[in-house]
């Protein structure tokens, strides 16, 4: 762990199914780029991914192959917090409390919640409702001054501000208020490659819609080859080409190139080569992510230690708060 004058910074992502690209994009290069400036905090968010029914033994390994996948792409576990969200149980005891200072009404108007109940409507349970108060206990029990969000988590982050001011407001000073982090240069949504009206999800039913991290090189050719484009053949960003501005920006994500540097290398060249270039571009960058992945899920018992030291960690951070939060609200303690 770093020095403690450093802020705090939390963020997580769900094995709820191979991480994509978008998930890389969006999230975990970004935990990689601030590990020097923060405390950061990465866990494994299991509890969250139940929300949708997830199958026991797909669960259990997605949460291993996270837990690489997070030290494979350059999270190091000397300088973060690395666990596996279920092994700290604050955070489902920090959520009831929070359960009752939140309204019906701010969690069914959530667009997640509205987009999720549509997707497993055989399946609108409790948890998916609640799922934002889960993350604003995940958030609020590190004191996390900061919170490095895609554009798709921005409205859930306003509710755990929400939650901390008004558990402050009525309490008093408990929470620190965290601000989303946006990272300059990115910000990026990466959408479906099968429709980029949509953003790209691990839990889509279309393989062609996403490039997971662990999709061999011929395999992410051949998606990139088959992505929705627009009509024209101009390799150019624009509001009304989404599908090749999506292209643009997995490209740049993998390249470090600008739209405006993209745009001059292929200009004169048709959707076709630049296709193959984008799936060229990911399926160099993620090889060796791959290669490391590998050699680290063979070692299960240097995972396992991983985790359980991040848990140690986190659960002594996560009880302070805690702590607080029970004395608060005036639970006795027995001491
Ligand atoms: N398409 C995306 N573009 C940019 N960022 C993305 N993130 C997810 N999809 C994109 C970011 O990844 C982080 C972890 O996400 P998550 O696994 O906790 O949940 P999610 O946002 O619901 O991701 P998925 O892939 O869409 O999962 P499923 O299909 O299970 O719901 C977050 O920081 C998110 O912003």
């Amino acid at each position: 762990m770093g020095e403690t004058e450093k802020k705090a910074l939390f963020s997580a992502v769900q094995p709820s199914g191979a991480v994509t690209i978008g998930n890389y994009i969006g999230a975990i290069k970004n935990f990689v780029a601030l590990q020097d400036e923060f405390n950061c905090i990465y866990a494994v968010a299991d509890l969250h991914s139940i929300t949708v029914r997830q199958e026991a033994a797909a669960l259990r390994k997605n949460t291993l192959e996270l837990m690489a996948l997070f030290i494979a792409c350059g999270i190091d576990p000397e300088k973060c917090v690395l666990f596996v969200q279920s092994h700290v149980p604050a955070h489902c005891e920090l959520t009831w409390v929070l359960n009752t200072i939140t309204y019906p009404g701010e969690l069914s108007r959530m667009t997640q919640f509205k987009d999720k109940s549509a997707k497993h409507a055989d399946n609108v349970n409790m948890g998916l409702m609640d799922y934002p108060v889960l993350m604003a206990s995940d958030i609020l029990l590190y004191q996390a001054a900061a919170v490095p969000v895609g554009a798709d988590q921005k409205q859930h982050l306003e509710l755990t501000r929400d939650l901390a001011v008004r558990f402050n407001n009525r309490y008093g000073q408990t929470f620190t208020v965290p601000e989303p982090y946006i990272m300059k240069g990115s910000g990026a949504k990466i959408m479906s490659l099968a429709d980029p009206s949509r953003k790209m999800s691990k839990s889509d039913e279309n393989p062609n819609a996403f490039i997971t991290m662990s999709d061999d090189r011929d395999t992410i050719i051949r998606k990139c080859k088959r992505a929705v484009t627009d009509s024209g053949n101009e390799v150019r960003s624009a509001e009304d080409k989404p599908g090749v501005s999506n292209l643009i920006a997995i490209y740049g994500a993998f390249t470090g190139k600008t739209a405006e540097e993209t745009e001059r290398e292929f200009s004169g060249k048709g959707y076709g080569d630049f296709k193959v270039a984008v799936g060229e571009a990911v399926a160099d960058a993620l090889a060796p992510v791959q290669a490391e992945k590998a050699r680290l899920l063979k070692e299960k018992d240097y995972l396992n230690g991983i985790m359980k030291r991040g848990a140690e960690t986190a659960a002594r951070i996560a009880r302070r708060t805690l702590s607080k939060v029970y004395r608060k609200v005036g639970f006795y303690s027995g001491d």
